[in-house]
């Protein structure tokens, strides 16, 4: 067969486009794709629902792929095992109830699990502002390409529509931030010490619709409610990001 290098960039700018352009109007946005944001994209889309994940880095992922301190091991607890079952990420037990899996698997097996339900992906695109108008809902992200933002060339950026939207931005809990920045009525706490047993009992009950249209979910839900942090255990990321879905699914269905 013979190729030409400019059906290749037609094939690629064409599709992209098409697709893109599609997902203009979410009925879920979910701002990050790490361990919570891939858990709750793969559970959140399916049955026609139009779910994507807005990834500013070039990889999905989140801090999952580095494990503990660089050694890329996992530590699920047994509140969560299922989950690895239900993801088919392998692991063996350490000690009662301590599971470990490989980052790079888990990683791997929650994003296909998510493409797989039907979830879209744009990586590379930062979301630096939201939308809410009369309703006083959040019902939209600004979003930027991330090189530009990186360069900070002055470039104005797009917006997306979306019916609810999940903050699963980690530590920083960005969408949270854009929210209290513009004088939303949004308090926001900030991560506590380390206390891995509080912060992982506790992640459940702070994934929440936190402002109308804005459900917290993963480490952006603890540091938004001054909760304790949890280090490399992984059991309440994706709790938290199943409980997130389930929120979401609900509240599309209540609009
Ligand atoms: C688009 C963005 C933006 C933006 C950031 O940090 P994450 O892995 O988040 P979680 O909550 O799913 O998992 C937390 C976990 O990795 C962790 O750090 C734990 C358990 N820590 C415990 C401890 O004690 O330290 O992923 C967040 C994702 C990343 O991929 C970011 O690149 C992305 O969100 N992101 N995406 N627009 N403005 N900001
Ligand atoms: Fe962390």
């Amino acid at each position: 067969m013979k190729l030409d290098e400019v059906t290749i960039s037609r094939a690629i700018l064409k599709t992209h486009a098409e697709i893109f352009s599609g997902y203009l109007d979410l009925d879920i946005a979910i701002v990050g794709g790490g361990p919570s944001g891939l858990v709750c994209a793969a559970l959140a889309a399916g049955d026609g629902r139009k779910v994507a994940i807005i990834e500013k880095k070039l990889s999905v992922g989140g801090g999952m792929w580095g494990g503990g301190m660089t050694f890329p091991r996992i530590v699920v607890q047994e509140e969560a095992r299922r989950l690895l079952d239900q993801f088919g990420i392998r692991y063996t037990e350490y000690g009662s109830g301590y599971f470990v899996a490989s980052s790079i698997e888990a990683v791997a097996k929650l994003t296909a699990a998510a493409c797989d339900a039907g979830a879209e992906f744009f990586n590379l695109t930062s979301v630096e502002d939201v939308v809410v108008k009369g309703d006083g809902r959040v019902s939209g992200l600004v979003i930027t390409s991330s090189p530009v933002e990186m360069t900070g060339l002055h470039v104005d950026p797009l917006t997306l529509a979306a019916k609810i939207t999940v903050d699963a931005t980690g530590h920083d809990a960005i969408v949270a931030h854009c929210v209290r920045n513009k004088g939303g009525d949004l308090f926001i706490h900030g991560e506590g010490f380390m206390w891995a047993e509080r912060a992982e009992t506790n992640i459940i009950s702070h994934t929440r619709e936190i402002f109308p249209g804005l459900i917290a979910c993963g480490m952006a839900a603890n540091a938004v409610a001054g909760e304790a942090r949890m280090g490399p255990v992984f059991g309440g990321m994706l709790l938290s990001g199943e409980h997130a879905a389930v929120l979401a699914r609900e509240s599309l269905g209540r609009l």
